[in-house]
């Protein structure tokens, strides 16, 4: 597949093609129901409503006064602090559970147009954090709704509001903050119902270990590749798709482990160029995506939703086919939350140095990003974690800005160990980057790509054509040459 790089990115002005290009801002008046909110829910907080005349069991420092005023709580914050962190309110003593979902809910605004932050963390050190997001409040009030997977088990959690960090004073108000989880153990969502990823049998380089058992690369590529868990991808080639999705999703389940999927076959995919191809028409795709979702059913999965065709809307010729995309990739995201209640679904959100945040924002939004998990950055791509991370940070910070809802992202970390030098078809010197995980700076780390599997007929592997595994790929990923 087709995942341009810096060059790419340096060649396209950096102005929002809405302008232009202008797709409608769907009219979705309040978040999307999830199946996951429709469950029994546990509220984690005390005296969200602050509808009692008192601010207790919050507390505040003493950069802060705090009272309640109109039923809401009205935090003022002194002038001249010098991190966010200097003006602080909260509550404590939360029970946390590693891997299981929450979200934390709340209504803000502020008197001047101000970046805060909000967090959910251990209120003893390390101080370990779970959630850490930038806010932007003004005197518009919005409601913030912000999911999140606990990378923590504690009984000392804790949620902050860090006003502080600027010369002027400022005064915030909260009001209707809730923490909620679903009732019951282990906890809800795909990754608490599993017991890890899982490994696929039938990935490239496991096939092409089992038919080359003599040669000499096959230990090292089973040990560093063909035994790690990575997505599964998902497209024309696939047949019937939810036969093909089922099997896939049905064996991890009878694994107990979660299953990471790929959907890739969007019309007009990768610009026509080495991984093009795709449906044939929309109602092509609508038919292929529903019954994508459909072979998912209730079992716990993970679903990357069309690598580079939210970034990539700038190769579409004209404003119709790209407001004809982004309705693909609505309909995709409204498929998986109705009919896969345990996915977690990202809508790709291209890379770190590829559009600007806020461009990205607007077309996730456009996207249908509020109907799913959230969104996947770096697939197939090899940017650090840390900036992959920066940038998603970015993107939400834009969503809450614009939309007040933010979202989680997911990280390919399939090649990404040696960074990027800014080439993506096959280049030399890069390396395999941390194996899946939960947490790392992102909702999870994944592999997502399949290291050893060709980007096309370029770079070090002239001949591979895209998608096709190469031993010799793969020992140069293993190696970092
Ligand atoms: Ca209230």
């Amino acid at each position: 597949m087709r995942s341009p790089g810096l060059l790419r990115w340096l060649s396209l002005p950096l102005v929002s093609l809405f302008a232009s290009c202008g797709p409608a801002a769907p009219e979705l008046p309040a978040e999307a129901p999830l199946a996951v909110q429709e469950a029994a829910l546990t509220e984690l907080l005390s005296n969200g409503g602050f509808n009692a005349g008192t601010t207790a069991p919050w507390w505040n420092n003493a950069s802060t006064q705090s009272r309640v005023e109109n039923n809401q709580w009205r935090v003022d914050v002194a002038a001249n602090t010098a991190n966010a962190w200097d003006a602080i309110v909260g509550q404590s003593g939360l029970s946390l559970v590693a891997g299981r979902a929450y979200t934390l809910s709340f209504t803000a605004t502020a008197t001047a147009g101000i970046t805060a932050r909000v967090t959910v963390q251990q209120d003893t050190a390390p101080y370990a954090t779970t959630l850490s997001q930038p806010l932007t409040l003004d005197g518009t009030s919005r409601r913030f709704t912000i999911p999140f997977t606990s990378s923590l088990s504690t009984g000392v959690g804790q949620v902050t509001f860090q006003l502080g960090g600027r010369a002027n004073a400022v005064t915030v108000r909260l009001d209707d903050v809730s923490l909620t989880t679903e009732s019951g153990s282990p906890g809800s969502g795909p990754v608490a119902m599993t017991s890890g990823f899982y490994v696929d049998p039938n990935s490239n380089p496991a096939i092409w270990v089992r038919a080359n058992g003599g040669d000499g690369r096959a230990s090292r590529i089973n040990a560093s590749i063909a035994s790690k868990p990575m997505a599964r991808w998902f497209g024309n080639w696939s047949g019937d798709v939810t036969q093909a999705v089922s099997s896939f999703v049905g064996a991890a389940d009878a694994a107990d482990k979660l299953p990471v999927l790929v959907a890739y076959n969007i019309p007009g995919r990768d610009c026509g160029s080495h991984s093009g191809g795709g449906a044939g028409s929309a109602d092509a795709y609508r038919a292929w995506i529903s019954a994508f979702a459909a072979g998912l059913g209730n079992r716990p999965a993970v679903v990357i939703i069309e690598p580079d065709a939210v970034a990539q809307l700038d190769c579409l010729p004209n404003d119709s086919e790209r407001q004809t995309r982004l309705g693909l990739l609505r309909y995709a995201s409204e498929q998986f939350r109705d009919r896969a209640p345990n996915t977690w679904a990202y809508l790709d959100g291209g890379n770190a140095r590829w559009i600007a945040a806020d461009t990205m924002a607007q077309r996730l939004e456009s996207a249908g990003a509020r109907n799913v998990r959230g969104f996947s950055l770096n697939v197939s791509n090899f940017y650090a974690a840390s900036e992959s991370a920066t940038y998603g940070n970015a993107v939400n910070a834009a969503l809450s800005s614009r939309y007040g809802y933010s979202r989680q992202f997911v990280v390919d970390t399939s090649r990404n160990g040696n960074g990027s030098n800014g080439e993506w078809c096959n280049p030399a010197g890069r390396k395999l980057g941390t194996p899946s995980q939960t947490g790392g700076g992102a909702e999870m780390l994944l592999w997502v790509k399949v290291p050893g599997d060709s980007d096309g007929n370029c770079g070090i592997a002239p001949g591979t054509p895209a998608g096709q595994f190469s031993p010799d790929l793969a020992t140069r990923l293993i190696d970092g040459t």
